[in-house]
């Protein structure tokens, strides 16, 4: 068992096939966590190691790669059903992206919501290749009128009640050129439970449009009105994306981009250390515009050092950060907070919205130096 930081946080630590043990939420379906620590080891996330999440308990446990195909449909001139083969030979390209959930860190909030009861793992960095939706749709040929793209994957519900997992974009932002079916995930096929044998890959956003096992891309001539669009997944319409606690907020909108945030990996909250200097280390992202800058606090926020900045793997990417501080023998507060090119930044206190998603505050890990 390990022990996330907030109340029922006792997790079992579970090895799926494919993964080597990790924090379980659920067992049906599989909804795993990466125990932080793993953070600590390199800017990307190993596939035995990244998260896993499902909505639905029917997930595939057979699939045929040979067999396998994606349909492009809807409001097209030439549907096309694609197999994996036909898919590689379109001129592939890669991107090194954050996939983190809506609701990672949920667990912290306060009051606490309904909902899965994440600590800072549901959230990983990875190099994925596959061929960009633009290509696909432009040889299916896109009839005039379209608005979205919807996708649709190889789960179902158990329940024949239970909507279908399925997402949209605007036909914009799914011919971008960026958001891409891939089929390769650190130089290896994907790992089962992250989607095998395609999944979209949607650099910037959020994990919930990263739709797994993906067999249906879509385009319609009318705003997709889904459950997992219209009720699901939507966030307050505001500057901060939040309410005040308890509250609902007047207007939502469906979640976008990752908002800016960092962690230091190399010290757990609680930490015994000696006194002297003291290095730190850890990651920062946000939703693509990159990260410009990250400074550590050894007194609570009140002054602010700069840490270096590591190597860039692309504005979608971990970026890792090393800084020193220098602790008295005593009780710290360290803190770290990144700011993003586009001038974003992190805020002191949690900002809170009903369904737990877009936590961002800058993280505290409170150490004792002797
Ligand atoms: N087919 C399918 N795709 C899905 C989901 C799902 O339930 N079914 N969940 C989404 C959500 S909410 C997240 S956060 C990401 C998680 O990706 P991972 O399980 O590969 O870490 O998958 C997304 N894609
Ligand atoms: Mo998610």
């Amino acid at each position: 068992m390990a022990q996330l930081a907030f109340g029922n946080g006792e997790r079992p630590l579970v090895a799926y096939p494919g993964k080597r043990p990790l924090l379980q939420m659920t067992a049906r379906p599989p909804q795993l966590e990466t125990p932080f620590a793993i953070f600590d080891e390199g800017t990307i996330t190993p596939n035995d190691a990244f998260f896993v999440r499902y909505h639905l308990a029917d997930i595939p446990t057979e699939i045929d790669a040979q067999a396998f195909r994606v349909e492009i449909g809807g409001h097209v001139e030439r549907p096309l059903s694609l197999s994996l083969t036909d898919l590689r030979r379109m001129d592939p390209t890669e991107v090194v992206a954050v996939n983190q959930c809506s609701g990672n860190s949920r667990g912290f909030f306060e009051p606490r919501m309904a909902g899965g009861q994440l600590a800072n793992g549901a959230m990983g960095c990875a190099r994925f290749v596959g061929v960009p939706l633009k290509t696909v749709l432009d040889k299916a040929g896109v009839k005039a009128g379209a608005v979205q793209v919807a996708f649709e994957g190889l789960d179902g519900p158990v329940l024949p009640e239970t909507p279908d997992f399925a997402k949209a974009l605007t036909l914009d932002h799914a011919r971008d050129g960026e958001v891409m079916l891939a089929w390769n995930m650190n130089g290896q096929d994907l790992p089962w439970l992250n989607g095998f044998p395609l999944r979209l890959v949607v650099p910037g956003y959020y994990g919930t449009y990263w739709v797994k096992h993906l067999n249906a891309v879509t385009v319609l001539d009318k705003p997709y009105e889904g459950f997992w669009m219209k009720t699901a997944y939507r966030i307050p319409d505001n500057e901060c994306a939040c309410t005040e606690p308890g509250k609902a907020p007047d207007k939502t909108l469906p979640i976008g981009r990752l908002n800016v945030r960092s962690f230091m990996t190399n010290l757990a909250d609680g930490a015994q250390l000696m006194a002297g200097r003291v290095p730190l280390r850890g990651i920062a992202f946000d939703g693509g515009s990159g990260i410009k800058a990250v400074e550590v606090s050894a007194d609570d926020g009140r002054t602010w050092n700069s840490a270096k900045l590591e190597q860039d793997l692309g504005r979608y990417a971990f970026r890792r950060w090393n800084a020193e501080v220098d602790l008295a023998p005593g009780a710290h507060s360290l803190r770290v907070k990144a700011t993003a090119n586009n001038g974003a930044t992190q805020p002191m206190e949690p900002r809170w919205n009903p369904a737990g998603y877009m936590r961002n505050v800058v993280e505290t890990t409170r150490v004792r130096a002797a």
